[in-house]
């Protein structure tokens, strides 16, 4: 049983995705996606209600912590899987018409890292390079991989890698990612911090054709979300609101995999605390992102 008053580190929330598909077997799978660089195993929990499945339900995709030291992601992604499979009776809707795929920690060795080592790390912990250590997963994807705002030094904090899809980690991710994209119509990957609710591209200055509908459906969630506490987010491009950007995985997901409503979200908050955000400010972040949740996978039901 987890709480929301304190981060967890990575064995609490495999121990915790183990005890809920062991709980609720009907309706939470946990899949194993392969290995770390540590050979540490990567989870995917599949959550599908058995009771009303099909083979045509649309299904929403959710990762979080592709980077180590962003903690607030995990935490809202376990709570996410907890709201959505212990709090099934107060919102039955969100399971009975859609599947949910969430990958609650992309980046385990650097999670892991980041609660005995260096609190601000942020790559993978593969040691290609040499002295620095560790690849930006959020610069490995392969859609127009080292296009522009990715290092080729491997000791910077945003290293692309040696080529597209090099890291065990992100290989892992896509071919889980391609075996559910067919039914998949929305990617949510969280981040850290700055209040923003970004939609591809990150490469290019250029919008997506369908941009007006991710910046809708973006702006209809967050305004329910500051409905809540009042909590600002802004809403964009990735290379509007923030720079270049290639090789993230949002790119790739609308890109390649074929989801038309990829986004990048950064959680609270907007830099008084930065990455170290205090554990008390998880509950109410959980809250009024779930708010938010609630108009996309609403909003999911009715894609053809
Ligand atoms: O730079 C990033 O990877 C993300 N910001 S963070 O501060 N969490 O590192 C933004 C990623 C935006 N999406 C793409 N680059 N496609
Ligand atoms: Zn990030």
């Amino acid at each position: 049983k987890l709480n929301w008053t304190e981060y967890h580190d990575y064995t609490t929330i495999v121990l915790f995705l183990a005890e809920l598909a062991q709980n609720y077997p009907d309706i939470v799978t946990l899949i194993t996606i392969g290995k770390t660089h540590e050979n540490r195993e990567m989870y995917m929990v599949k959550i599908s209600n058995s009771q009303t499945s099909n083979a045509t339900k649309n299904a929403i995709l959710v990762d979080g912590g592709i980077h180590a030291r962003e903690w607030i992601a995990p935490a809202f992604n376990t709570w996410l899987i907890h709201e959505l499979v212990e709090n099934y009776a107060a919102h039955p809707q969100y399971l009975d018409n859609l599947d949910w795929y969430i990958l609650p920690v992309m980046n385990p060795d650097g999670y892991v890292y980041s609660f005995a080592d260096d609190r601000l790390w942020r790559k993978n912990r593969n040691p290609v390079n040499g002295p620095c250590v560790g690849i930006d997963l959020n610069r490995n994807f392969g859609f127009h991989w080292n296009e522009g705002g990715s290092a080729g030094n491997g000791c910077d904090d945003t290293y692309h890698g040696p080529a597209a899809f090099s890291e065990d980690e992100s290989a892992n991710a896509r071919d889980a990612i391609l075996l559910v994209a067919e039914r998949t119509k929305v990617y949510l990957s969280y981040h850290s911090y700055s209040q923003v609710w970004l939609t591809p591209w990150g490469y290019t200055v250029d919008l997506p054709e369908d941009y007006p509908l991710l910046f809708d459906l973006a702006q209809n969630a967050v305004n329910n979300l500051t409905a809540v506490y009042g909590t600002q987010y802004s809403v964009g491009s990735t290379t509007g609101l923030l720079y270049v950007a290639s090789g993230g995985s949002i790119d790739w997901i609308k890109g390649d995999a074929g989801i038309p409503y990829a986004y990048t979200v950064e959680l609270r908050d907007t830099g008084d605390y930065g990455f170290l955000l205090p554990a008390d400010q998880i509950i109410p972040n959980n809250l009024e992102m779930w708010e938010a949740v609630k108009v996309v996978a609403d909003y999911t039901m009715t894609i053809a």
